[in-house]
């Protein structure tokens, strides 16, 4: 009998990756999304290698169970697309969510009655169209449950992933991972969606101030939540941080950036949402963070 398959669900840049080099690695894999892809892959790989791969896509869930289900759409259709599952999926299913922000994890983790794991990495992809997808850079993945269960689980699929030439540790503080992601994409992508300009144009005189506001209130709010930056303290450890990823991001267009251009609808609702709900509930004013929520709201199509 044939080993049971990952599931990819959402055949973005992030899932086609995923999809690639775990049936590169010699894993059975299905990826499901809205339309059909060509049968046969090619991942391009940083080193510029062409690895060519036969994977099947459907349109919906098949008939042999998973071994693991990586839903990896957008957040505002993690939902949706999870809810296109739920009727195929037993209780002892593996749930990997490998959303930005932070809606779509505690939600679905309440949801899902099997195991659900949240993933954020840092590799770089993108989709240069049906047939290719390019892994532009090499970076790390971090995996664990909200509840800091289930690490088993957690270990074994970083050693799969690992293995599969996409280093990953299992951690316990995976909530804590999320808002810092949270965070960074908070300070650097409504800005740079609404400009319409490169991470790095924020170091500019005309925009600096802005991305220092929104950082002041994005601190206070994780400061209220008990979440603590990579390196340093408070507001001087997010400042650090931010500007540090605008300067090695410099010359990206970001992913809200690139949904705006594409007239596609942009991710503000899971990364400004739980920022203005937690400041609320903390009793902290977020002007500038509101504004941004209010702008985007404008200017996004809607999912
Ligand atoms: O993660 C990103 C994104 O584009 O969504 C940042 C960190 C902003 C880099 O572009």
């Amino acid at each position: 009998m044939a080993p049971a398959p990952h599931w990819i669900v959402g055949p973005g840049a992030i899932g086609r990756l995923l999809a690639l080099r775990l049936a590169s690695a010699g894993h059975e894999v299905v990826m499901i999304g809205r339309r059909p892809l060509p049968d046969h892959q090619t991942l391009i790989t940083p080193e510029g290698d062409a690895l060519a791969v036969k994977l099947p896509t459907r349109v919906a869930p098949p008939d042999e169970a998973p071994c693991v289900v990586h839903l990896t759409t957008k957040a505002y259709a993690a939902e949706t697309a999870f809810a296109g599952l739920a009727a195929r999926l037993d209780a002892a299913s593996p749930l990997v969510l490998w959303q930005n922000g932070f809606t779509a994890q505690p939600r679905l983790t309440d949801r899902h009655p099997g195991p659900v794991l949240c993933a954020t990495t840092t590799e770089g992809a993108f989709v240069e169209d049906d047939r290719r997808v390019v892994h532009a850079g090499h970076g790390e993945t971090a995996l664990g449950a909200l509840d800091g269960r289930h690490t088993e689980l957690a270990a074994s699929l970083a050693v799969t992933l690992g293995a599969a030439g996409l280093p990953t540790s299992a951690v316990p503080d995976i909530r804590r991972r999320l808002w810092q992601k949270l965070a960074v994409n908070a300070a650097i992508n409504p800005l740079v969606a609404y400009h319409r300009v490169r991470n790095g144009e924020l170091r500019d005189p005309c925009y600096r101030d802005e991305v220092e506001a929104v950082i002041v209130e994005v601190a206070a709010v994780m400061a209220a939540e008990g979440v603590t930056p990579p390196q340093g303290d408070g507001l001087a450890g997010w400042r650090a941080l931010i500007w540090k990823v605008v300067t090695a991001t410099a010359g990206n267009r970001a992913s809200m950036l690139q949904d705006v251009l594409a007239d596609r609808p942009t991710e503000h609702e899971a990364i400004l949402g739980p920022l203005l709900e937690a400041a609320t509930r903390h009793g902290l004013a977020t002007p500038v963070l509101a504004e941004l929520a209010r702008r985007l709201a404008e200017t996004s199509p809607g999912c």
